[in-house]
């Protein structure tokens, strides 16, 4: 993570009230998106975005392989982790800005609260359709765990803390959380303040 660039959130009885110091200077000067996580690289290269690092440690550490090994799966798990961001966890993710994380986020982005209810239910709606596929197959890309499963997990998994619980009636989307969670590296990678704050994450 960023060297001498501390971004900590502080932690408050009610966690809507935490402030981020990754919003602001100095740890904007070296990532201005002012967002976790960012990766520090040994020559000084900031690589922020989710999707950047994870390319990044694949092509470091290339098995096992959550991307793919091969020119049919990368794309294949690309395609699938474009879909549920753009369909389900973007939303989810502004959904609690709007709303259940407002008077976090007011002071640093602009905030919708009147899309809140709409892009919540824009959620409900993608994981509908993502439990019909998941009928067919243990993880989101196939027989592979892959990326796409674990930016859907920690955001369903979060949105579970947060006012957006899954829909008891979508068996396989419940089924496939059930999967994820119970690999070891579901809660190894909480946030130490996880229980804590009351936000899984
Ligand atoms: N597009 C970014 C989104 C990262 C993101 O949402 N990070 C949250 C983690 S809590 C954050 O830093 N929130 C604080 C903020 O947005 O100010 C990525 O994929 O890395």
């Amino acid at each position: 993570m960023l060297r001498g660039r501390p971004c900590e959130c502080t932690t408050a009885s009610d966690p809507t009230r935490a402030r981020c110091a990754c919003s602001w200077a100095p740890y904007t000067e070296r990532n201005p998106g002012g967002q976790l996580p960012a990766l520090e690289l040994d020559d000084g290269r900031i690589i922020a975005e989710t999707v950047a690092i994870f390319e990044y440690l694949e092509e470091k550490h290339p098995r096992p392989a959550l991307i793919g090994s091969t020119a049919e799966e990368r794309p294949e798990t690309r395609m699938w982790q474009r879909r549920v961001e753009l369909k389900i966890t973007e939303h989810l993710y502004n959904g609690f800005r709007f709303a259940e994380g407002l008077e976090l986020f007011k002071p640093r982005m602009r905030v919708m609260p009147e899309a809140a209810e709409g892009l919540k239910a824009t959620v409900r709606d993608n994981l509908a359709w993502l439990d019909r596929l998941l009928a067919e197959k243990s993880f989101i890309v196939g027989d592979r765990f892959t990326v796409a499963d674990i930016i859907l997990y920690c955001a369903v998994d979060f949105g579970g803390t947060v006012g957006q619980p899954l829909d008891p009636q979508l068996a396989n989307v419940g089924a496939w959380h059930a999967r994820v969670a119970a690999r070891p590296s579901a809660s190894a990678s909480l946030h130490p303040q996880s229980a804590a704050v009351g936000m899984r994450g």
